[in-house]
């Protein structure tokens, strides 16, 4: 088994990070991009400066980002659903909606089946026993011709506006006020400010990070937020978007390229144990239209997966075969980081790959982590640094309480390069491939993670071929082009994965005509093809290296129109393409919704403008097909139909660890308290702390001067922040009597660290519920390996439950209690 740092948030902008200066409202909830993101956000810098821009903060803390707002409204952890929620209802009950925009390009006038229902928090099709959904009731009603049944008029009470509206009508201002904390005023202050670009000459960007995606309910925060942005016309324009803002250089990369456990590059996705014939798997991945005249891109799945095996088994994937399709892994449930470890722990895993990825540190419940890698047999550690996970074994007292002499797992460690010691492509937030060159020669024995896994690949081909095994093809068939087969070059690797022609290509409309040859990169992935002449071993990537050469490489930042579409820098998945869905920046007539930030409009004949569009060159809009091309709708979704593990609209859920004990929206049914679709296991739903031993809501986060766990091996970074410390508010440290830079003893129900004291004006005490909340501030840098002072690891107090839908441990909502040290 192998484990990749995973990615603990996902997504990407669906903007950009340059494109943030054209915004009018900047929402940051869920992040705090001044400090983890000092680069990018001198964007929203901009954007005060040269357009009046205001920029929002909603935390728990009062943070830097907060420190440069123009308003800042404090929240409680996990509470984002009622806040989000809020705001929805405020727009549809004062109409500040954009109207045209809402009801041509989402799925407001879509009916619902009659048998979906939702009563005090679950839906219909819950089976508590497996803590799962049938989700088949959550599925628009289909007329005769087999397309969904709309009303125009949204009157209809099984429409998703009206289903909406109801869903939402509980969430009140007074709601918010009791769950969250926020004072309503200051609610509504941020209502109204959001409400301010509902029409069409205004736009609001939100940007979000691991504050959304760290909580039981990550996924469907996401999704409200994303609600309230289509709400207000916000989705596809200049200055607009949801933004994901990325964690590691490269995440986005890692998740473009499927390195997570269900995934295929591009998005694709590992068929599941019962999908055992091809043409099914296939048909249940390109979707027909569910409205007429709607494309449905991923109608081509077929071609993008046939081009990807195509280049992972080259000749050995064919027609009779069905492209190889019998040497992918059939996923009997999800491989993701809380499942493995659990796994582990159970003793089920022999060994463990740990690339680039420090789980004792970053996993939630360190003890338990300590426990699982006790259970394997050989743990194999690719590293440039020396990390807490390599050293799990050893006993570093309070720090690390291990008893190294009946610990028998063997540990290889395999010194790697870092990113600076070896060029290739880096992929940001904004889904720009960046390409970089060399900067240094590794030292001493590091070889790159390339030359690494090339050698482990070689061995073990060899091994099949020398004495066979269960099922050898996969291995023994890969192709493998490379000039030296111990060392692909990262040109070699992008070029595969942008994609080539094996064969000349016939125009399909005149097949004696040649449109490709044989051998040539391609333009993109309109190219690719179903029938095995192409391959692309990332389809989304298509075009990063064409005929043209490498367009990662390119560093022209000329700027046309003077908004940020820098289209000869670099290149940006997909198509090159700045802002997806920029089709929804025009009306239904292909007129721009807003003129002064025109990113496409339709001259008559084609589609053009400061960006790539999102739509054919050619495709007219009388045709009146919908801007959300990829959706079977062709129109955005507020009905998140069974693409959610927890229902189609977003429902609060408290934290697995709630300090009130019960859910504000449906207090009277403790079954409904915590996310009821939730990843937890038996054994960690049962070491939930409650409020009367662990009084205090507790959130983890991070500071400009650490990266993670990597710059405590840095002197000038372990100077600047040399130790644990946490943050406790005024009124929690006086009614404790703490004093500032005291030692305090932070303990959940797992376990305990020892930290300074920080006793800060910036955290303050919430009322919820009527009851006096405190937050606890925890940063995660520090640990037993590295310069600074050694010390715990902050993730010995998180618990160990995700997201439903991500598997996102909730490292950002938990309890504890706070003691003199
Ligand atoms: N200097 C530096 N920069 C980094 C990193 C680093 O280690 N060091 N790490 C990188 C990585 S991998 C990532 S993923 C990103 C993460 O980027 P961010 O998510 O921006 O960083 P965090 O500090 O984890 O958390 C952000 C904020 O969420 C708030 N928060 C906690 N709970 C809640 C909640 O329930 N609701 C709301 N609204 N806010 C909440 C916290 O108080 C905190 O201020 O940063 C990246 N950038
Ligand atoms: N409580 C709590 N826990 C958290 C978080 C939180 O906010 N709160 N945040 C979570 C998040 S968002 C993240 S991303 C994780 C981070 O968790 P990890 O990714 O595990 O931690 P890092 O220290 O960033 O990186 C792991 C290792 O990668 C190594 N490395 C660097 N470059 C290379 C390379 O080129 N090749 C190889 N093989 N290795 C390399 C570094 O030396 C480092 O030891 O932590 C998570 N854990
Ligand atoms: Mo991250």
């Amino acid at each position: 088994m192998a484990g990749l740092a995973p990615t603990f948030g996902r997504g990407a902008m669906t903007n950009h990070w340059v494109d943030i200066k054209n915004a009018d409202v900047v929402l940051i909830m869920g992040g705090n991009a001044a400090e983890a993101h000092p680069c990018g956000f001198k964007w929203v810098t901009e954007a005060k400066a040269h357009n009046k821009a205001k920029l929002i903060v909603v935390d728990p803390r009062f943070t830097r980002s907060a420190s440069v707002a123009d308003f800042y409204a404090p929240i409680r952890t996990g509470t984002d659903i009622v806040f989000l929620g809020g705001v929805i209802n405020y727009l549809l009950a004062n109409d500040k909606i954009h109207h045209d925009y809402v009801r041509n390009y989402t799925d407001f006038p879509y009916l619902v089946r009659d048998d979906f229902a939702f009563d005090a928090g679950l839906y219909s099709g819950y089976n508590a026993e497996k803590r799962t959904y049938d989700k088949t009731s959550w599925d628009y009603e289909k007329g005769a011709d087999g397309y969904v049944k709309t009303d125009p008029t949204l009157q209809d009470p099984r429409c998703v506006y009206q289903l909406l509206k109801k869903h939402y009508s509980r969430y009140t201002p007074e709601m918010v006020e009791r769950a969250c904390g926020t004072p309503k005023d200051k609610f509504l202050k941020v209502c109204e400010m959001l409400a301010s670009t509902a029409t069409a000459g205004r736009a609001a960007s939100i940007l979000y990070a691991l504050g959304w995606t760290q909580h039981s309910i990550g996924s469907q925060i996401i999704r409200t937020g994303a609600m309230v942005q289509l709400l207000l016309g916000n989705i596809g324009v200049a200055g607009g978007g949801m933004n994901a803002l990325r964690g590691h250089s490269n995440i986005q990369g890692l998740t473009d390229l499927g390195l997570m456990t269900n995934l295929l590059p591009g998005y694709m996705t590992l068929p599941n144990e019962p999908e055992q014939d091809f043409d099914q798997y296939i048909a249940t991945r390109a979707l027909k239209p569910l409205r007429p005249n709607q494309l449905s891109y991923w109608q081509n799945y077929k071609k993008f997966h046939v081009s990807l095996m195509k280049a992972w088994w080259g000749k050995s994937a064919t027609a009779q075969n069905n492209w190889a399709y019998d040497y992918l892994p059939k996923l009997d449930r999800s491989y993701d980081m809380l499942q493995v470890f659990e796994l582990m722990n159970e003793g089920k895993v022999n060994g463990y790959i740990c690339q680039g990825f420090n789980p004792l540190a970053a996993a939630p419940n360190k003890n338990k982590l300590n426990g699982a890698f006790a259970k394997l047999k050989f743990l194999v550690i690719m590293d440039p640094l020396n990390t807490e996970t390599a050293e799990f074994w050893r006993n570093a007292g309070d720090y690390n309480n291990v008893d190294t002499a009946s610990i028998k797992t063997e540990v290889f460690r395999l010194p790697t390069t870092c990113f600076a010691e070896e060029e290739g492509s880096l992929v940001n937030s904004g889904r720009w491939l960046q390409w970089h060159w060399k900067g240094a020669e590794p030292p001493g024995e590091a070889r790159s993670d390339i030359e690494i896994m090339a050698a482990l690949y070689a061995r073990l081909r060899k091994m099949y071929q020398d004495e066979g095994g269960a099922y050898p093809d996969p291995i023994l068939n890969l192709d493998w082009p490379y000039s030296n087969p111990l060392s692909p070059t990262a040109e070699e690797l992008a070029k595969e994965y942008t994609g080539k022609a094996i064969v000349d290509l016939a125009d399909p409309k005149d097949p004696s005509k040649v449109t490709r040859k044989g051998g040539e990169q391609l333009s993109g992935f309109a190219e690719l093809r179903d029938d095995g002449t192409t391959s692309s071993g990332c389809w989304i990537f298509a075009g990063a290296w064409s005929q043209a050469g490498n367009l990662m490489a390119r560093r022209d930042n000329s700027d046309p129109t003077g908004i940020g579409q820098t289209l000869n820098w670099a290149w940006a998945w997909p198509a090159n393409r700045r802002v997806l869905y920029n089709r929804a920046s025009c009306d239904p007539s292909g007129k721009p919704y807003n003129p002064d930030r025109k990113l496409i409009s339709w001259n008559g004949k084609t589609w053009g403008g400061a960006d790539v569009p999102d739509f054919k060159l050619d495709e007219d809009p009388a045709g009146g097909m919908g801007p959300f091309i990829m959706n079977p709708e062709g129109v955005a979704r507020f009905f998140a139909r069974a693409g959610m593990a927890e229902g189609p609209f977003p429902e609060h859920y408290e934290p697995f660890e709630t300090p009130i004990g019960f859910n504000p929206l449906n207090p009277q049914r403790p079954e409904v308290t915590n996310n009821p679709a939730a990843r937890i296991f038996k054994d960690d739903l049962a070491q939930m702390g409650k409020a009367d031993r662990f009084p205090y809501a507790a959130t983890t986060y991070r500071l400009t001067e650490h990266f993670h766990y990597w710059t405590k091996n840095v002197r000038l970074n372990s100077v600047i922040q040399p130790q644990q410390f946490v943050e406790i508010g005024e009124a929690l440290a006086q009614e404790l009597g703490i004093a500032n830079g005291s030692m305090v003893k932070v303990s959940s129900n797992r376990g305990y660290i020892k930290a300074v004291a920080l006793v800060t004006k910036r955290i303050k005490p919430l009322t919820i519920e009527g009851k006096k909340v405190h937050h606890v501030g925890i940063p995660i840098h520090w640990g037993f390996v590295g310069i600074a002072k050694p010390g715990y690891i902050a993730n010995t107090l998180t618990p160990f439950v995700g997201d439903g839908n991500s598997q996102t441990p909730e490292s950002k909502s938990f309890l504890v209690n706070v003691e003199k040290a």
